[in-house]
């Protein structure tokens, strides 16, 4: 299968570490998607990344979906527990972190697609603001599991969510200043990037 799409983007990051911490075979076609969107047009009609190509030509798209399939192929290996009060938790775990992540690109996505008289900062603080507001609850579970993943024995989907979203954020608005703010959460991070899991799947510099 191939996965199209650039590390940089943390929707197609999540489902690169993903697919490797579950062991599930992919080739990654970096194609740029603002660059050269045809590319991905021809696959996903919302010409987005992620967008997941199956060996069989069938074409899976949206992280949350890719992912939900993805557990469905990895069997015990799944990061997402099938039912329960576990799942309800990673689910929502995992729904903190992917709301950071819009949260935190929409900011970016003012600030890079307008002019700078045009930029509405009080909307870029109000996402930044909500962005925020969502990595101080992930702290909380970070330092809640301490040394530990932030649900349970096993790491999840949700730690996969939240230590994505964290470096994203941290790449593209180092002003948010996060390791000050939200140390658990900066420790949870860097045992998440020391994973192979994490690392065949690096953010660019
Ligand atoms: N909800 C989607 C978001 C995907 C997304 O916004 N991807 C961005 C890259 S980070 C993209 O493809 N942007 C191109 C565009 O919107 O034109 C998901 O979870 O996959």
């Amino acid at each position: 299968m191939q996965l199209l799409g650039g590390f940089l983007s943390p929707y197609v990051r999540r489902t690169a570490v993903s697919l490797n911490l579950t062991g599930v075979a992919y080739e990654s076609v970096k194609v740029p998607v603002w660059d050269d969107p045809d590319a991905v047009k021809k696959h996903n009609p919302l010409v987005r990344i992620p967008t997941l190509v199956l060996d069989d030509g069938d074409v899976l798209v949206e992280s949350y979906a890719i992912l939900d399939a993805l557990d469905e192929m990895a069997g015990d290996k799944r990061l997402v527990p099938a039912s329960g009060a576990e799942r309800r938790k990673v689910m929502k775990t995992t729904a903190v972190g992917a709301g950071t992540i819009d949260k935190t690109i929409w900011a970016v996505y003012e600030l890079r697609f307008h002019d700078k008289e045009h930029v509405s900062r009080s909307w870029v603080d109000h996402n930044e603001a909500q962005a925020l507001g969502g990595f101080g609850w992930l702290n909380e579970q970070a330092a809640a599991a301490g040394d530990g993943w932030l649900c349970g024995a096993n790491i999840t989907q949700a730690d996969v969510t939240a230590a994505v979203a964290y470096s994203f954020a941290n790449k593209v608005r180092p002003k948010m200043d996060l390791a000050a703010k939200f140390p658990a959460l900066a420790a949870h991070n860097a045992r998440c990037e020391a994973l192979d899991a994490f690392k065949n799947a690096a953010l660019p510099s």
